[in-house]
């Protein structure tokens, strides 16, 4: 029997979505039509009358504004709102700024998939001289961490789960025994990391998944926290199909 209930939603589609570009920790904005994912994620909870106690999020505009918006669409704007990095997409590293497309027709489809979906093969690192290193390690908002020595330069998903896990069962598995009702905003990738462990996915398994940007999902959990529903689309199939679809092929040679 279902004991707990926690919403989870990637953020709409953002500005480096829209143009397909690696994103990582780059800072990138929501696109005109992620913001209308957003405002439709918080009208289809709206109208499954979902309400939360605290949310969770990534320091990360595009995930942080999709979650504002989709607590102002159901009227909770004042409810907590805990921001970790450990939420984050995973770090793209060297790939950072780069377009998928064009990647993949530089280095191979085959490449570009072993860098987007393999568990343990990460990208290349983020070198020093690369255009975005500065803006991402001397951003303000990682002053309370990561630590220096933890900073990532690259993540794999493995590495990804490496740090979202801990806050996963540190801060979230607390409250939700505590009767909190929970929405977690954040990103392709974290989110991927936790499903994985949620629903004890392969390393194989986990490859084959794409998250579609702003249709929110839901998990019903029993008392050891095993998934009684795993991940419940609010949105009708055909469209959530086609959105995730959508995301597998933006690593495509055009
Ligand atoms: C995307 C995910 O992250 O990319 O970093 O480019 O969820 O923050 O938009 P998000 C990025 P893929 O792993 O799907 O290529």
């Amino acid at each position: 029997m279902a004991k707990y209930r926690i919403v989870m939603v990637r953020h709409g589609e953002s500005e480096w979505n829209q143009l397909n570009l690696f994103c990582g920790w780059f800072d990138a904005g929501l696109s005109e039509k992620g913001k209308s994912e957003a405002n439709a994620a918080g009208k289809a909870l709206k109208e499954s009358g979902y309400t939360f106690d605290e949310a969770h999020t990534s320091v990360l505009t595009r995930a942080q504004v999709t979650l504002g918006t989709i607590l102002k669409e159901i009227g909770q704007e004042n409810i907590p709102i805990h921001k970790t990095w450990r939420l984050n997409e995973r770090h793209y590293g060297g790939l950072t700024g780069m377009n998928k497309a064009e990647t993949a027709a530089k280095y191979g489809e085959e490449q570009v998939q072993i860098w987007r979906r393999s568990f343990d093969t990460p990208p290349p690192p983020m070198e020093p001289d690369h255009k975005y290193y500065k803006t991402i390690v001397e951003d303000e908002r990682y002053k309370d961490g990561p630590k220096k020595e933890e900073f990532p330069m690259f993540e794999s998903l493995k590495l990804t789960i490496e740090r979202t896990l801990p806050y996963w069962n540190d801060t979230i598995i607390p409250a939700l025994k505590a009767g909190k009702k929970i929405i977690i905003a954040a990103h392709g990738n974290s989110l991927r990391g936790i499903v994985k462990h949620l629903d004890q996915m392969s390393n194989d398994q986990i490859m084959g998944l794409n998250l579609p940007t702003g249709i929110p999902f839901v998990y019903e959990l029993d008392e050891n926290f095993k998934p009684v529903v795993s991940m419940k689309f609010l949105g009708d199939e055909e469209t959530v199909k086609a959105a995730i679809a959508a995301v597998a092929a933006q690593g495509k040679a055009k």
